[in-house]
């Protein structure tokens, strides 16, 4: 860890996850003063905060890595879901490849960040006293990074251990034998409630909506020598194909669904596809069916009741069956995000574990000893998981006091709509700019994929800048009201319109309802962004 005074930077980067490594790295060889400052006590971003029992990627490894094969080439992966120790185990190999803790500043939380249009940079400061002037001030802050806890009466009150998913306490705490309560059914409240029910004494599970989860299919990756061998020759040939490739799909991902649309196939024809991606597993239900079951309700109604026939064969009381997997969604399938469970299904059969659905029994308040719902019932726990989700995507910018060219600040400026041009910049905010943030392909890409793709770019814009001698970039406001039109125009031709998702800001209160990821897939992203440097960065202010 960088331990050096540092007052004045070219480019000051927050974040030390996948999008903020990546962006360092890149920029190096530039010869510019770059840091990252990073408020854990580690790297690895989302892989260092969520330890929460079981917390797992849910997205096959071979694509959620970066595409340098100086990295994946002597690194192997244990399973194809890897768990989070293996994922900070990957960004120490990272680190170790690369070399980049000697340029980060970890347990160091930016807090503010000023412009100071006299000098052309901006002064920011951190809450271990560290303030830096810098030239370009480069967000890497995250996609699901500011925990969201939502306000229930008397939460303050309850005396036993409680905690958010993602400030699980890094010295564990052990829920063997304790009474367990689980609030949210999201990515996290699935993982964590596996876990809880094979050891807990009690689980209960809390569920506002019912959240469609897909079989995992968990496996673990070539253990023997011969084997590990023949994987790594594979790798070496398949690999660069594979990166290649992931930049042609619309999720950044190796695969993408078929060009067919669901009716085009008979009923038989879509009952063996359904089965085969079921069994599959991961997001193949999800992502690698027909072209319109994101954007056809009908086409994404044959989906879900496939779905919801296997889930409910896995439940043995049908009363939970049709709250967990209900006849009448609140969502379409998959237009909120798909959870992988391993038996999540299968723990509700279990005496241990009850599922209380909070739309039929909602809580009222929590006590010194556990929650009270509605029905009058005081369930007792001594564990309470807040698996309630973040102020995703945009919310890792709008936690800091950003103070752009007018006094006006980010969150001022996006309390009444998302203004950015290509999600990397936004008007009013010179020399700012944010990776896997709103409007670019965050929400819906591959984490990696996404974090390369921006990072790469930017660092062209600022190589481009050096060479002209460029001092300021800003966004033209005309140019991200076409951006904006253009991510609004995309999301109302689909299903996810609709959704009631962090996809579209809709589990925060007063925050505008609206798509907050750019969801014309990756291919188009890129054209767009190098259209954009081709014609000179037409689409910004260069002074
Ligand atoms: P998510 O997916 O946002 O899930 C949050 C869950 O918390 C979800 O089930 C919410 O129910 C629930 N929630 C939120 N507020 C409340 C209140 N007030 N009462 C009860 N339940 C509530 O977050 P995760 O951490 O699970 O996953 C985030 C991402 O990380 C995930 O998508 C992957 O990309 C990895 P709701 O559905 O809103 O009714």
């Amino acid at each position: 860890m960088n331990q050096e005074p540092c007052t004045e930077l070219d480019v000051l980067i927050v974040g030390a996850g996948f999008s903020g490594l990546y962006q360092l790295h890149t920029l190096r060889p530039l010869g510019l003063r770059v840091k990252i400052f990073e408020a854990a006590a580690d790297i690895g971003g989302v892989w260092h905060w969520n330890c929460y029992p079981g917390a797992r990627v849910d997205t096959s490894s071979d694509s959620y890595q970066y595409s340098m094969s100086t990295i994946w080439k002597d690194w192997h992966w244990n399973e194809m879901f890897p768990g989070q120790g293996e994922m900070q185990k990957y960004f120490h190999h990272v680190d170790d490849k690369l070399d980049l803790k000697k340029d980060i500043y970890l347990n160091t939380r930016v807090r503010s960040a000023k412009w100071q249009e006299c000098q052309k940079s901006w002064i920011v400061t951190t809450d271990s006293g560290i303030v830096v002037k810098t030239r370009f001030f480069v967000l890497c802050a995250g996609v699901n990074t500011e925990p969201f806890i939502p306000k229930i009466e008397g939460l303050d009150a309850f005396k036993g251990a409680c905690h958010h998913t993602a400030r699980w306490p890094h010295d564990g705490l052990d829920l063997t034998g304790k009474r367990v309560a689980v609030i949210g059914t999201g990515a996290s409240g699935v993982q964590v409630s596996q876990e809880a029910a094979a050891c807990a004494s009690k689980l209960t599970v809390f569920q506002r909506t019912a959240n469609p989860c897909l079989p995992m299919r968990q496996r673990r990756i070539n253990t023997c020598m011969v084997e590990l061998e023949k994987h790594k020759k594979l790798k070496e040939e398949l690999y660069p194909i594979m990166f290649r490739r992931m930049l042609q799909t619309p999720g950044g991902l190796a695969y993408a669904c078929l060009p067919q649309t669901t009716f085009s196939a008979t009923p038989e024809e879509r009952r063996l596809l359904y089965e085969q991606l079921y069994e599959q597993g991961g997001v193949a239900l999800w992502l690698l069916g027909y072209s319109d079951m994101l954007t056809d309700k009908a086409a994404n109604d044959e989906v879900y009741a496939f779905w919801r026939k296997k889930t409910l064969a896995r439940i043995k009381d049908p009363k939970v069956g049709e709250k967990l997997a209900p006849e009448k969604p609140e969502n379409a399938f998959g237009v909120k995000r798909i959870s992988l469970e391993q038996n999540f299904y299968e723990i509700f059969n279990q005496d241990n574990v009850e599922l209380v659905n909070l739309k039929d029994n909602p809580i009222e308040r929590i006590t010194e000893s556990g929650i009270v719902t509605k029905d009058g019932t005081e369930h007792t726990v001594d564990v309470l998981v807040m698996a309630t989700g973040f102020d995703s995507i945009s919310g890792s910018i709008t936690a800091i006091d950003i103070e752009g060219k007018k006094g006006v600040s980010i969150r001022e400026k996006w309390s009444q709509g998302t203004h950015t041009y290509l999600g990397v910049a936004s008007s009013d905010f010179p020399n700012m700019f944010f990776t896997m943030g709103p409007q670019a392909p965050s929400g819906l890409c591959n984490g990696p994929t996404c974090a390369e793709i921006q990072g790469d770019w930017l660092t062209n814009l600022m190589k481009y800048a050096q060479n002209e001698h460029i001092e300021c970039i800003e966004a033209r406001p005309e140019a991200e009201e076409g951006w904006r039109q253009l991510v609004l125009g995309v999301n109302a031709m689909t299903l996810f319109a609709n959704a009631k998702s962090w996809y579209n800001g809709a589990n925060i209160e007063n925050k505008p309802f609206e798509p907050l990821s750019f969801i014309g897939g990756i291919p188009l992203y890129m054209q767009r962004c190098r259209e954009e440097a081709e014609n000179g960065y037409k689409g910004f202010i260069l002074s």
